[in-house]
């Protein structure tokens, strides 16, 4: 067995993802489908925000007719840098607003169509609710995207190609107005009745072809080139294929989405329980986002105040999907005030407490490791790069070597309850197999195992295993692992 000292680590620390000049061993060559760099920022968010906010959170629905008086907005109280605050308090990296829903009420000033904040009795129809969130959200450092249903159940345009270049418009203002966006969300849910200028009928489109999805992107990378946009099939993020927030204990990044009928797929058409696990030999990089509400439904409904999550509970989900190498889209709808509910702001703290709380401190930290292998015997590929706090420094072996273990050693005996490892993600997803062992009176002793890793996986024990050492494995893995982090965590009891 090879041991490195923390010393020697620190004296080669310089590793990275390029040949050093001074060192012979190259980093290992990437494997499979790999994240472009807009995918590899947006990784590093894992839990953000999601605000369903609009006309129905006056008329109490969760799907507007498109008939509702613009008047009826009336959100007197409304405090975008109360919410952002409490988000943030919530452990929120962004936020995501939801410009226009179905109902087809624009939250902005838009010059598309008259349905907007301009005939809203709020702030006389000179108010902005995306202009204020933006805002809030930059100067709180949260990261802002949008969301803009694709489907307008108010104008009369919709179901024509006139609607199309209106909706393409509609994402131009939102692109260019309001600053850096770092997510651009296209809904599945489109097509069907709706009062459509006053036509009151069923509307259906070819969910493939209507939208022009291809030339919609495109836009959207030229003018938000940093943006990554989500959809049932990406391009950039894909959506996890349900609405509880969970995604598979299986998850690959990867993935090619099939249509329901098994050819061609489109938002709102495609085999949705395949979002929930990925393709493992997916041609696309193409990691879930899960999205869930902290309440039953997407908008605040008086009758909801009482079942709002627990800290327990978004903690749970915590685990099931960032934990799983997707990321937590968090939906807290703003009320009528224009405030989150009091119940709501109570849950998002704790439950920032509670993260704060587990992962704030690496437990591993501090700890001599130990391997039976080393890419070169070269330093900078060491195992105490698995104990660094840094994403971009990993463990790695020599290419022929795919089944391998590292221990930590750890310097006192360390109580945990979670445990979290990342692979290097920059050379795409290698691990299919891995388990954990602690020390236990002499022997190594099983306490957990698992398939994918990614970007995150996160173990969440039953109970509290005390021990001064821990053994991971790589069991199955087609090319030789690279594994960026292993962290010992101890999360506080919630409920
Ligand atoms: C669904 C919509 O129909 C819901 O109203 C909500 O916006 C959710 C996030 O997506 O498809
Ligand atoms: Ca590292």
């Amino acid at each position: 067995m090879q041991r490195l000292s923390r010393r020697g680590f620190l004296a080669a620390s310089a590793s990275s993802l390029l040949p050093r000049a001074d060192c012979a061993a190259t980093a290992p060559a990437p494997y499979g489908s790999l994240p472009s760099p807009r995918q590899l920022r947006w990784h590093e968010l894992e839990l953000y925000a999601f605000l369903h906010f609009s006309i129905n959170t006056f008329t109490n629905k969760e799907w507007g007719y498109g008939d509702e008086d613009p008047a009826l907005f009336n959100p007197a109280a409304f405090d975008a840098s109360a919410i952002v605050a409490a988000l943030k308090a919530g452990g929120m990296k962004g936020v995501i607003l939801t410009c226009k829903h179905h109902d087809g009420f624009c939250l902005w000033p838009t010059r598309t169509t008259g349905h907007s904040v301009r005939k809203s009795a709020w702030r006389n129809g000179k108010g902005d609710v995306v202009r204020d969130l933006s805002d809030a959200a930059r100067l709180q450092g949260l990261k802002f995207g949008v969301y803009l249903s694709p489907w307008d159940r108010n104008t009369p345009l919709y179901g024509t190609p006139e609607y199309v270049a209106m909706y393409r418009a509609q994402l131009r203002e939102l692109l260019t107005g309001y600053g850096p966006i770092f997510e651009v969300w296209h809904d599945g849910a489109n097509g069907g009745d709706g009062y459509y200028g006053g036509a009151r009928e069923t509307r259906l489109i070819d969910k493939r072809a209507y939208y022009g999805w291809p030339q919609t992107w495109e836009l959207v990378r030229s003018l938000a080139p940093e943006a990554v946009i989500f959809s049932d099939v990406g391009p950039d993020v894909r959506w996890v294929g349900n609405e509880s927030g969970i995604a598979g204990e299986t998850c690959w990044a990867t993935y090619d989405p099939v249509g329901e009928d098994g050819g061609m797929a489109a938002p709102g058409y495609t085999r949705a329980k395949e979002g929930e696990t990925g393709h493992r030999h997916g041609s696309r990089w193409m990691p879930a986002e899960c999205d869930v509400s902290i309440r039953p439904g997407w908008f605040w409904h008086p009758a909801e105040n009482a079942r709002v999550k627990t800290p327990a509970e978004l903690m749970d989900l915590y685990y099931k999907s960032t934990g799983r190498g997707a990321s937590f889209l968090l939906n807290v709808p703003p009320d009528r005030r224009g405030l989150l509910h009091e119940n709501d702001v109570a849950s998002l703290c704790r439950f920032g407490d509670l993260l704060r709380a587990t992962f704030s401190d690496n437990l591993a930290a501090g700890a001599a490791a130990h391997t039976t292998t080393v890419r070169a015997n070269d330093p900078s590929f060491g195992p105490l790069n698995l104990i660094d706090g840094d994403h971009s420094t990993y463990w790695s072996t020599d290419d022929s070597v795919t089944r391998a273990e590292v221990s930590l050693e750890l310097p006192r005996p360390v109580t945990f309850n979670v445990v979290r490892v990342r692979e290097q993600i920059r050379l795409g997803q290698r691990v299919e197999a891995f388990a954990l062992d602690r020390w236990e009176q002499g022997a190594w002793k099983n306490f957990a195992h698992g398939t994918s890793i990614g970007s995150c996986r996160l173990i969440r024990l039953d109970e509290v295993v005390t021990t001064t050492r821990v053994r991971l494995k790589i069991t199955q893995c087609p090319a030789c692992p690279a594994i960026s982090e292993l962290g010992l965590y101890q999360q506080p009891a919630a409920s």
